[in-house]
């Protein structure tokens, strides 16, 4: 700390510019991370992804074909595009076969349905959808269907399937990714130097935020910002070319993409393993099968991994090539984070991160003390930290406070935010929400959230959101939505309904969500039924009330 020079960067642009000369933002797009790759290392295994792989000249080749195909369907650089990709081999030749292009990706979840995908297509004036065909036994190509009708700036869907579904004739300009694939002839215009491929400083990639509101917030992060993030994080998690990373957490979320994620795999050359599901079997099985050397967890299924190696309940594979396991997303509990390397035989590495930018990390070599008690430490000098109390004013070391942090990585506004939005200071610092103490070793430990979310499996749900369903609901005069702790997933919603006799039940609550097109993940995991909800003196919800309330139960 107090070792950089950031005077003047409240103005965004002295600190890009400071970025630049320091040699943080080298210039490179995601585009230039893969294709260096595939110059360097043509023959070596790129992804392996249900039961296929792809060397770097491969994906390379995909990727230009699909950046190709892309344009010549009419999409242009700078347009956003939804996509609603599992966890498969069509995720990587997809994000980069856009951010190629300069085509924005707008990254959501599979769990997403109607009103989650209308609502952020909406808000990024998205140009076209990428949807799987059928996925987990859910139809997605009527779900884009009727988001195209709901959102008009929607001009083409891509199917990664055919586009033969029950309610799709393909017509209304409608496309397979392999038509996609096939249609587009690699196109030196698109990626060659001076074409009018991407600047380092467009945005590569937009995120969903894990909102505190009911309206999702957009997360525009630049080439420039986020190359650097993977490839600072690929240093900190020490993988190189000579490493295999296991993607097991879905390849949407920030933590598998840039912490150091694929994208990282990618710009190091290292080989990506995607796995079809997280569970000890699968994970466990490509680890012995592919020689993963790095894989990421949320604190709720490390335990599951941890549980299987305890007490196996199929074949004891050998994971004697994993060298690091990085968890973060919640907070880990110290007992389970000493019990890593004894039963997984890896490092762990705890990583405090957020898709708006700032990652923590515990070094390789951090004392385990350090490492199975703190979050780690920013990436880089760079990464400004302020620990403050509820007045704004810093805290000594060693108290908690508010987390605020400006740098390298981190935005510094919400894509199309409306005016007011109070996520970030005067001075460009962006409001993580979470407490903190700062150690004299600039070690963080999280020790809780200002912000209103329920954290469920590191899936981040805001209770306004789903307090805004629930009260749509013609049963439920009034809802509260509360975090409460959980063994498992560390924590769960419980919501408390009052109304009259017509209260609904959970089940009730489930068939009302999946009829308005929610997130089945959004589904209280708990109703409790009350005369009336606590208030504040000022008439607000009560929510420590609320929690005091239902918090055991
Ligand atoms: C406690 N809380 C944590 C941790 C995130 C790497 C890793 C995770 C994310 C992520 C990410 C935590 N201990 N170790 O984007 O690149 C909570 C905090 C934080 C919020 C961000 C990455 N790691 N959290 O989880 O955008 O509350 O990113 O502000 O989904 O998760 O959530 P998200």
């Amino acid at each position: 700390p107090g070792t950089v020079d950031v005077s003047g960067f409240e103005d965004p642009r002295v600190a890009a510019a400071t970025y630049r000369a320091a040699g943080l933002w080298t210039g490179r797009t995601l585009g230039n991370l893969l294709r260096d790759s595939a110059s360097q290392h043509p023959n070596r295994t790129a992804v392996v992804a249900g039961g296929r792989r792809w060397t770097y000249a491969e994906l390379d080749r995909r990727v230009d074909a699909i950046a190709a195909g892309t344009r010549s369907r009419g999409l242009d650089r700078g347009e956003r595009v939804v996509v609603q990709l599992p966890s498969g081999g069509e995720f990587l030749p997809v994000l980069f076969g856009l951010a190629r292009a300069g085509v924005v990706p707008v990254l959501a979840l599979p769990a997403h349905r109607r009103t989650e995908l209308t609502a952020v297509a909406r808000a990024a004036q998205a140009v076209a959808l990428v949807v799987p065909g059928v996925h987990a036994r859910f139809d997605h190509r009527p779900l884009a269907r009727a988001v195209q009708q709901d959102v008009p700036s929607v001009r083409t869907v891509v199917v990664a399937g055919d586009l033969a579904g029950p309610e799709d004739d393909g017509r209304d300009g409608w496309c397979t990714l392999s038509d996609l694939e096939i249609g587009g002839r690699p196109a030196a215009h698109v990626t060659g130097p001076g074409g009018p491929g991407p600047e380092p400083s467009d945005t590569a990639l937009v995120l969903l935020s894990g909102g505190t509101t009911g309206t999702p917030k957009l997360i525009a992060r630049t080439h420039d910002d986020y190359a650097w993030n993977a490839v600072a994080s690929a240093d900190a998690a020490g993988l190189d070319a000579t490493s295999t990373y296991l993607a097991a957490l879905p390849v949407a979320h920030n933590f598998t993409l840039v912490s150091p994620g694929t994208v990282g795999a990618v710009a190091v050359g290292a080989t990506v393993v995607v796995a079809p599901s997280p569970d000890p079997a699968t994970v466990f099985g490509l680890v012995a099968r592919h020689g993963v050397t790095h894989t990421a967890a949320v604190p709720s299924l490390l335990a599951t991994w941890l549980d299987e190696r305890l007490a196996p309940t199929g074949p004891v594979e050998d994971l004697s090539s994993l060298r690091v396991v990085q968890v973060g997303g919640a907070r880990l509990d110290d007992t389970t984070a000493a019990g890593v390397q004894g039963l997984l035989g890896a490092r762990l590495q705890q990583v405090f991160g957020m898709a708006e930018g700032l990652n923590c990390y515990t070094a390789l070599d951090d004392p385990d003390d350090l490492v199975t008690t703190t979050q780690g430490r920013p990436l880089s000098e760079w990464d400004e930290i302020r620990v403050v109390d509820d007045a704004g004013h810093g805290v000594p070391d060693g108290a908690p406070g508010h987390l605020l942090t400006r740098g390298p990585a981190t935005i510094r506004d919400y894509l199309a935010a409306p005016a007011g939005t109070d996520g970030f200071t005067a001075d460009g610092f962006y409001r993580t929400g979470d407490l903190v103490r700062r150690l004299p070793s600039g070690h963080l430990v999280v020790v809780g959230r200002a912000k209103e979310l329920v954290n469920r499996s590191g899936e981040k749900i805001s209770p306004a959101e789903v307090e805004g369903h629930l009260l749509a609901h013609p049963g439920i005069t009034a809802a509260a939505v509360v975090a409460v702790p959980d063994p498992e997933r560390g924590e769960r919603t419980v919501a408390v309904l009052v109304g009259g006799a017509g209260v609904p039940d959970r089940r009730t609550i489930a068939v009302f969500f999946a009829e308005r097109g929610v997130a089945a993940y959004k589904v209280p995991d708990a109703v409790v039924r009350r005369e009336r909800l606590p208030l504040t003196a000022i008439g607000k919800i009560d929510r420590a009330a609320v929690l005091a309330d239902v918090g055991s139960g």
